[in-house]
């Protein structure tokens, strides 16, 4: 018997303010007069989750009666922000709760503001996770995402005298009223301890039992995310580790009182903290323990569900497409070998097929002291079973090299699973590149160099594996709701077609010369920067001129990301300025985010040089009001929804060749900013979106980039020949703008002198004639004001709802 459906419920303010009022009383137990802004955001999220367990517990059930194939989503990072606004939105329902707080004397902007931003990943590829979760749901694939529930997720930044200081953050302090404990479905994930053969008669013979030699309980709580207008709500689950034995008694009798908690220490040490670390390695055993934990426990759960489901485990590629995010999930290749050859007694040939079928794997970067690897004996140590499968898989794939012709030492080399050259390490891409089927780069740019250098040996050997799936964004977050004002006038505009066809923003070129509409246009983004400058002014007492020209480069600090060709340019535009104060320069403000990896010292340098720059230049009374600069501490989700929809101008100024992707550049863009960028990553195709007149393009392509390096790159030379750069760069290494430290910089500049790695030289002279001509179109209202418009109209391809309908139509093969 079909079990009863709950009633359809109504979304009148009325009634919805009653559920509120009920939810406080009767969960929260407070009345309304009692309630704090906590209570009120608290009773919010629970009448606003029961609407979204309806739809979750209908999706389920869809999904089962369909038993079509599921997508499973691996990543170590989700970073996923705020949630109740989005939920809400998503259900449709922000006008009605935005009314029925209202009349329960609630501002609901208030309350958002309350709840922690769930920082569970670094930059890009995190939050890429979060934005693929919510396309995953809105265009009905069904998915379940895969990480960790880190207590403490990425650090909170602070600036004390310049400096960047890390303080732990806890968004977990007032509980998460968005997760469900699910205990019924825990798993034990073992680490260490010895191998042998199965003893059972009828056992194959390359079945093994792994003896572990400590084991811990991976716990998931759940989740709900919900697609847009409710369509579908998919599962995030995040893993916790518990002790098998919470507190040693032996121990505790003996007054060991501590090492009676030792085994509850290190499990929880496990999924404790994220690793701050971007693009860069985060090497310690700790973080293979995370990367095996979260894989072991969701691949456990993935064949438990199919084997329940559909009660064999070689239809499992049928039923199931995991996808790896980048190679921290990538052991769960081994791990899945493991449950097929050691559990299920499969042979190998069989298991491995069946592995290849079921996995596919996303490169998010070329850098080479990112691509991850283990020290052989590490690995051995932790996971024995698994080094034993990664040499039978080599084994197998470099025969089959071998066998193909074609490849000499050197390629075999670099095709195979082991690094031979020095200390013996384990290369996690190569891992899973073999163990895939598909292996995609995340823009057009991205994936031909993929093809050409780190996997090109490998690119031979599979000629059809690697392909692009180009990066997007969710259009719901990033316009819709972080942009009220634009997201309004544009339905004036165009209806509201665009909100489920991002495409049809196209249909505002119609409107980029219309003067009224351009006048509305520049109206929102004076109040969007205007909101953006009251707030820098409570929060730390800047003072930004609305008016000036908007210039924001906000992400992760990296050498390769350049702020510090930012910081140098202004240092150059600063000394212009005072050498001719006669000229007609653009008042501009020049805003910076981002947080610099703890261990990063010339990336925290980086910071303290922007804040040492802020503090000269915005105290100089012959610049005022033309060149201000304000480094923004605290970089996170709900800060780039204020900046980025109050920029003009977004920097995408990475050396060619080495951004993957970029996904700031796409959400500054459909907010209406221009961008100045190299031609890097996906700015690359946002150029041929929107139009070469549309985008200011600068610098050396990464053809050049290489050649240049080559050639012998000499970048003193170019500094001498270039008296802007030489100047600004002497004025910061002889201590200018840290006068108590005059040599803090000098290491810094010294390194641009000598080697400029990352083209700052080679590319500042075009750079700055590049901002010179973003001066030129700011003066022209109507040039500005329109090419702006084409940004937003001709964005609607970067939205993540195409990107996942590539996915999976190319690689999951679910339909969409
Ligand atoms: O694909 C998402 C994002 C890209 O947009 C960025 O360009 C890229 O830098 C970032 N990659 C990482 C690499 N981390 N690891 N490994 O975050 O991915």
């Amino acid at each position: 018997t079909p079990l009863p459906k709950p009633a359809p419920r109504q979304s009148d303010p009325g009634i919805l303010a009653n559920e509120i009022v009920e939810r406080l009383t009767y969960r929260i137990g407070k009345d309304a007069k009692a309630a704090k802004p906590h209570d009120w955001l608290h009773a919010v999220i629970l009448s606003i989750r029961d609407r979204v367990i309806d739809a979750w517990i209908a999706s389920t059930h869809k999904t089962y009666e369909e038993e079509g194939r599921r997508v499973y989503y691996l990543s170590l990072e989700f970073l996923i922000g705020r949630l109740m606004r989005d939920a809400v939105s998503n259900m449709e329902l922000l006008d009605e709760m935005t009314q029925a707080l209202s009349s329960l004397g609630v501002d609901i902007d208030v309350i958002a503001e309350l709840e922690p931003d769930a920082a569970l990943g670094n930059g890009g590829l995190g939050r890429l996770a979060a934005c693929f979760m919510e396309s995953m749901a809105t265009v009905d694939v069904p998915a379940y995402g895969y990480g960790i529930r880190y207590v403490n997720g990425m650090f909170r930044q602070e600036i004390s005298d310049g400096w960047q200081v890390e303080l732990p953050e806890t968004w977990l302090a007032h509980g998460n009223p968005w997760e469900f404990e699910r205990r019924e479905a825990s798993y034990e994930v073992g680490f260490g301890g010895l191998v042998d053969p199965a003893a059972d008669a009828d056992a194959s013979p390359n079945q093994m039992v792994w003896k572990a030699s400590e084991r811990v309980i991976a716990t998931p709580y759940d989740m709900p995310i919900a697609g847009w207008r409710g369509k579908r709500v998919n599962t995030l689950r995040l893993w916790t580790a518990q002790p098998i034995d919470p507190i040693l008694l032996d121990a505790f009798n003996a007054g060991d009182h501590l090492g009676a908690l030792r085994e509850s220490n290190r499990a929880e040490a496990l999924t404790r903290v994220l690793y701050p670390a971007d693009s860069s390695p985060a090497g310690q055993e700790l973080r293979l323990r995370q990367e095996f934990f979260f894989s072991s426990a969701s691949l456990q759960d993935i064949v438990r569900r199919h084997i329940q489901y559909f009660d064999d485990v070689r239809t499992l590629p049928d039923k199931a497409a995991i996808q790896l995010n980048d190679t921290h999930p990538a052991v769960a290749v081994t791990e899945l070998m493991r449950l097929l050859l050691d559990d299920h007694g499969l042979d190998f040939d069989e298991a491995w097929s069946i592995t290849r079928r079921t996995f596919s794997y996303t490169n998010h970067t070329l850098l080479p002291e990112a691509l991850e690897s283990w020290p052989v004996p590490l690995f051995e140590r932790l996971l024995p079973r698994h080094m034993q499968i990664v040499y039978a898989i080599n084994s197998r794939l470099l025969a089959e090299a071998r066998r193909k012709g074609g490849f000499d030492d050197q390629a075999i080399g670099t095709i195979s699973i082991i690094d031979e050259g020095g200390e013996r390490r384990v290369r996690m891409g190569n891992l899973a590149f073999a163990g895939s089927h598909s292996v995609n780069g995340v823009s057009a740019l991205h994936t031909d160099l993929m093809k050409q250098t780190v996997f090109a040996d490998f690119h031979r050997l599979y000629p059809d594996r690697i392909n692009n799936k180009t990066n997007g964004v969710t259009f719901r977050r990033w316009l819709m709701q972080c942009n009220p004002g634009l997201f309004g006038l544009i339905r004036e505009a165009i209806g509201d077609k665009f909100m489920d066809d991002p495409e049809a923003l196209r249909e505002l070129d119609a409107f980029a010369h219309d003067s009224a509409f351009q006048d509305k246009f520049t109206a929102i983004k004076r109040a969007n920067k205007e909101a953006l400058s009251n707030l820098l002014r409570q929060r730390m007492n800047a003072r930004i001129d609305p008016l000036a020209l908007f210039d924001i480069q906000i992400k992760r600090i990296h050498e390769y990301k350049r702020q510090l060709l930012n910081i140098i340019e202004a240092v150059s535009l600063y000394d212009q300025i005072r050498s001719h104060p006669e000229r007609d320069w653009v008042p501009r403000v020049k805003l910076f985010g981002g947080k610099a990896a703890p261990s990063y010292h010339n990336a925290k340098l980086i910071i303290k040089l922007a804040n040492d720059v802020a503090r000269v230049v915005n105290h100089d009374p012959a610049v005022q009001g033309l060149l201000k600069l304000q480094f923004v501490p605290n970089y996170n989700v709900s800060m780039a929804e204020i900046m980025i929809p109050a920029a003009n101008l977004s920097e995408q100024i990475s050396t060619a060749g080495m951004e993957a992707s970029g996904t700031g550049n796409m959400k500054f863009a459909v907010n209406g900013a221009l961008t100045i960028g190299t031609l890097d990553g996906a700015n690359v195709e946002m150029r041929d979106h929107v139009g070469a007149e549309n985008i200011v393009i600068f610098g050396l392509t990464a053809d050049e980039v290489n050649m240049r390096r080559a050639q012998g790159y000499e970048p003193r030379k170019v500094i001498e020949a270039s008296a802007e750069l030489s100047q600004a760069l002497t004025a910061i290494r002889s201590g200018v703008f840290s006068p108590g430290d005059p040599d803090r910089y000098r290491g810094l500049i010294d390194g641009i002198y000598d080697h400029d790695w990352f083209m700052v030289a080679a590319d500042f002279d075009s750079y700055a004639s590049a901002q010179r001509s973003v001066d030129t179109i700011w003066n022209d209202h109507d040039a500005w004001a329109s090419k702006a418009i084409y940004n937003v109209a001709r964005m609607g391809w970067f939205s993540s709802d195409r990107t996942i309908r590539e996915y999976a139509t190319d690689i999951w093969k679910v339909p969409v």
